[in-house]
């Protein structure tokens, strides 16, 4: 049944349009593969796989040259000296980088797809069947990229007995019990996914780590799955919990500075990098939401990670440190905390360390201003941290196309060296100079058939390899290839129903948290509204802590006059946030606490506003469904049905969230509901 669905992006469809087949047989008439490594087959297999499906006929592929008009895939090592020069220079490239270029040799049209390395060439042969995929042009073809980030990897929080914290479907991929021997297809299928879309890396267990991992009985499995990740250019890494030295090494403390913890982790490394020679390293999740830390021993983050750095640096192994903490015992702002605590340290990581921050202050929320840690530390690379997987923005069931949303984090100006300091120029070690950087994506995939529990998570999957790839791709281009590679190509479709993934950003945000409100699901799960929860004994885990609703207004403050969280951005953005007046309103709420009866741009009052915003939210998801409900003709019944069923959830949710918001916070401001916000029923 979900045949479809399980090919993700890498459908292949036939092409119906005869005219355009022909065109394209006019520039492909067979492949050439010049390298027989592993990754050079699976780079051969796939492009003769697409071009078959796609086109309908077979090449088979040869070692030599000596047809017109044959796609010649191989890396610079194996091209001759004639194709190397038609090539040109290789500096272009980064180690992963590709080209893809018509040449004319021997008299002969040929289409040259190479990279210094087997993986910059397999990453091209995915660009290639992209163009295909696409119905873009390939005559004359010179194509010249690279990914801008090194690491792109995801975060799988797996944890061993196959839940997933945080997952909505299914199980983890990972079957440890049946590992290392058997060998699901899924693995490989999973690998070549990512390969497609440039990730290069997988971490596979949760932050909140179980030692177990670390063990030889698992790292025996671990090496299977590094096995088959390899040729496809993707290396494992795993969470490192930190108190690891006692709960599986008999120590009895885990503090970074005693000399016998540190050998057991230099031992730890030795073991593993035996099995993984390409082993990227540890995931470190510490003195966060009580997790272990160095700071169990009076020790800080620097000592900790320092100490795992020096561990795996031997073996070229690096440390992604999360910034996720925050503490009870500093109510005040947890937004603030992360800042707080790390920007002190700058400078003082080792080299193969990277900070790995989440994109927003709080926790993932359907809008966050950019974290203020970005730019705020500028030699130390930091590593963006986004969640694939839907936690607070209706899980797999609600539609949501968050590229929109990575995008605006990514293109936010930090103004940390002058305008046009980006997120994205952070991230990718312009601004630091760094030569580690990276991005990771908390994992939205498990063994459901169709990997993403909804069908349209999976262009979440696919637009954060993308963007990983290239951090100032905008996310309409990323739609429209999701929606051609995945659906269909006929502009009836891709337009409406990109369209309908562009604003659905805006529509969970405007049903959910609109005006900058944040945090107000209902705890525990994160599902639902729960803007009314105070009972929790951390003050900060209670929504009540995030809007701050009263008989005044709502609103958390954030300025001079509240918490001063806006003190952490560079001046010029800290003086934009600050005032009522600049603050763009979609963050006003997050940024002040605003009476009810302030006036808005529009000249309406925040509470009459706050209410049109949740109308309008439900108002986007009706559009929804009627996008979708016209597109039926164009793609499979299974999917199209799927996909309706959802966002008829997705419509009653998103009234459930109107309703449920404006009741409670009506309480506060006393007031009626404005024309054209439907009353609750
Ligand atoms: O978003 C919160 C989640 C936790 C998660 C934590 C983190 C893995 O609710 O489930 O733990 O963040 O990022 O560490």
């Amino acid at each position: 049944m979900a045949q479809k669905d399980y090919k993700l992006w890498l459908q292949y469809d036939k092409k119906t349009d005869a005219e355009l087949v022909s065109k394209y047989l006019s520039n492909v008439q067979g492949i050439v593969s010049l390298g027989n490594a592993e990754t050079s087959k699976i780079a051969s297999n796939e492009l003769q796989l697409g071009l078959q499906n796609m086109l309908g006929k077979k090449f088979e592929i040869k070692a030599k040259i000596d047809l017109d008009k044959t796609v010649i895939i191989g890396s610079k090592a194996l091209l001759s000296a004639e194709i190397q020069k038609e090539i040109g220079n290789f500096d272009q490239i980064n180690e992963e980088g590709f080209i893809i270029k018509t040449i004319f040799l021997k008299g002969k049209n040929q289409i040259v797809i190479t990279g210094k390395k087997e993986v910059g060439v397999l990453y091209g042969v995915y660009n290639f069947l992209r163009l295909i995929q696409t119905n873009k042009n390939i005559k004359n073809l010179n194509i010249v990229d690279s990914p801008k980030t090194n690491i792109r990897i995801l975060n799988h929080w797996d944890n061993l007995d196959r839940t997933v914290e945080r997952g909505y479907a299914g199980f983890s991929l990972w079957n440890w019990q049946k590992l290392p021997d058997f060998i699901d297809q899924r693995y490989i299928d999973y690998a070549r996914a990512n390969a497609s879309i440039g990730i290069n890396g997988t971490v596979l267990t949760n932050v909140n780590a179980n030692a177990l991992i670390l063990t030889s009985q698992y790292l025996e499995k671990v090496e299977a799955l590094a096995n088959v990740f390899r040729p496809y250019g993707i290396k494992v890494y795993l969470t490192a919990r930190f108190s690891a030295p006692i709960e599986i090494g008999g120590l009895k403390t885990a503090d970074p500075k005693d000399a016998d913890v540190a050998n057991w982790w230099k031992n730890k490394a030795k073991e593993i990098y035996k099995r993984i020679p390409d082993f990227g390293g540890f995931l470190v999740k510490a003195n966060s939401e009580g997790q272990p830390g160095p700071q169990n021993y009076g020790r800080d983050h620097v000592d900790g990670a320092n100490m795992l750095a020096d561990a795996v640096a031997p073996f070229g192994g690096v440390i992604m440190w999360r910034a996720f903490v925050y503490s009870e015992h500093d109510a005040n702002d947890r937004a603030k905390q992360a800042y707080a605590e790390f920007v002190t340290y700058d400078g003082k990581f080792k080299d193969n360390v990277i900070v790995q921050v989440k994109n927003g202050a709080i926790d993932f929320q359907p809008r966050e201003p950019f974290h203020p840690m970005f730019g705020a530390m500028p030699k130390t690379p930091l590593m963006m941290e986004f969640q694939i997987t839907q936690e607070y923005l209706g899980f797999s069931t609600h539609l949501v196309f968050l590229p929109k949303l990575f995008q605006e984090v990514l293109a936010s100006d930090t103004y940390q060296k002058g305008k046009g300091t980006t997120v994205a120029k952070v991230i990718d070690g312009s601004l630091t100079k760094t030569k580690l950087t990276g991005i990771a994506g908390v994992s939205n995939i498990g063994n459901d058939l169709n990997w993403t529990g909804h069908p349209f998570a999976q262009a979440n999957w696919y637009g954060f390899g993308r963007l990983a790839w290239n951090p100032e791709l905008d996310s309409e281009v990323i739609a429209d290839e999701w929606l051609r590679c995945t659906f269909s190509n006929d502009e009836n479709f891709i337009k409406p129903v990109a369209a309908m993934m562009i604003e659905s950003r805006e529509a969970v945000v405007n049903y959910m948290t609109p005006l900058g409100l944040h945090h107000i699901m209902d705890t525990g799960h994160h599902y639902g509204p729960g803007p009314w929860v105070s009972n929790l004994s951390r003050p900060e885990w209670n929504p009540v802590y995030y809007h701050k609703a009263d008989k005044n207004g709502i609103g958390f403050d954030r300025s001079k006059t509240g918490t001063n969280a806006t003190a952490q951005y560079a001046p010029e953005v800290a003086k934009i946030f600050s005032t009522l007046e600049t603050c763009p309103e979609k963050d006003l709420l997050w940024f002040h606490h605003v009476s009810w009866d302030y006036k808005l741009k529009n000249g309406q009052t925040l509470w009459n506003g706050l209410a049109l915003k949740y109308q309008e939210g439900v108002n986007q998801v009706k559009n929804m469904q009627d996008v979708w409900n016209k597109s039926a003709k164009y793609v499979d019944e299974d999917r199209f049905k799927e996909v309706q069923m959802l966002l008829e959830i997705q419509y009653k949710e998103a009234k459930w969230w109107r309703d449920a918001c404006l009741l409670y916070f009506q309480q506060y401001s006393g007031k009626e509901l404005p024309a054209g916000v439907e009353k609750p029923t």
